[in-house]
């Protein structure tokens, strides 16, 4: 994973949570948004946020239930829920949506197509819940340094066979970790 690649997609989420928060008076100096992270499990979201507060991603173990982390950055501090992803705990994941300000979505790139129609299913369900609807979102293509993995490009028309555009009524976009 390129670093600036994921730091540049996380200041992009920074700037639409402020944009969806603008109307509601000026942000404190270092404004702090709150943010859900899912994905299925195996899909790198500890290891990214790892990443992110420059741990060491070495020996993540699977995240059963949730775990929080605060993600600093120059401008805002995001306060990112990482939802665990095995079978068990996704039907779970929408009780803890409330007060989402945007969605990261994790993928992973090189997947099989039972794992992506799976995730595929599942930020499609996202998209539509009624607490993330209208939430900022970012999908992040992850695993990009393997051999297997598809590119941005082949990962944006997959979803969009699943009508994304059509279903997504906030603002998003879909970036790659490569
Ligand atoms: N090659 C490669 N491995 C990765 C990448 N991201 C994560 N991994 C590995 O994938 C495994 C699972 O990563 P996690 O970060 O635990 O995945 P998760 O999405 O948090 O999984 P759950 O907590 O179970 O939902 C770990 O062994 C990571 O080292 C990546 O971009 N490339
Ligand atoms: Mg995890």
């Amino acid at each position: 994973m390129s670093d600036l690649r994921i730091t540049e997609a996380f200041l992009y989420m920074d700037y639409l949570c402020f944009r969806a928060l603008c109307c509601k008076g000026p942000p404190p100096a270092r404004p702090e948004y709150d943010l859900v992270c899912i994905g299925l499990t195996g899909s790198g979201k500890t290891s990214l946020l790892s990443k992110l507060c420059s741990e060491s991603p070495e020996n993540v173990v699977s995240t059963t239930g949730f775990s929080i982390k605060a993600v600093p950055f120059q401008n805002a501090i995001l306060n990112v829920k990482e939802l665990g992803g095995a079978d068990n705990i996704r039907k779970y994941w929408s009780r803890y949506y409330q007060g989402s300000q945007g969605v990261i979505f994790v993928l992973d790139s090189a997947s099989s197509e039972d794992d992506l129609e799976t995730a595929r299913n599942e930020l499609h369900s996202a998209l539509q819940h009624p607490q993330l609807c209208t939430l900022p979102f970012l999908i992040l293509a992850n695993h990009q340094d393997k051999p297997a993995a598809r590119s941005v490009q082949e990962m944006y028309f997959t979803l969009l066979q699943f009508n994304l555009g059509e279903t997504m009524r906030g603002s998003g976009s879909l970036f790659s970790t490569e």
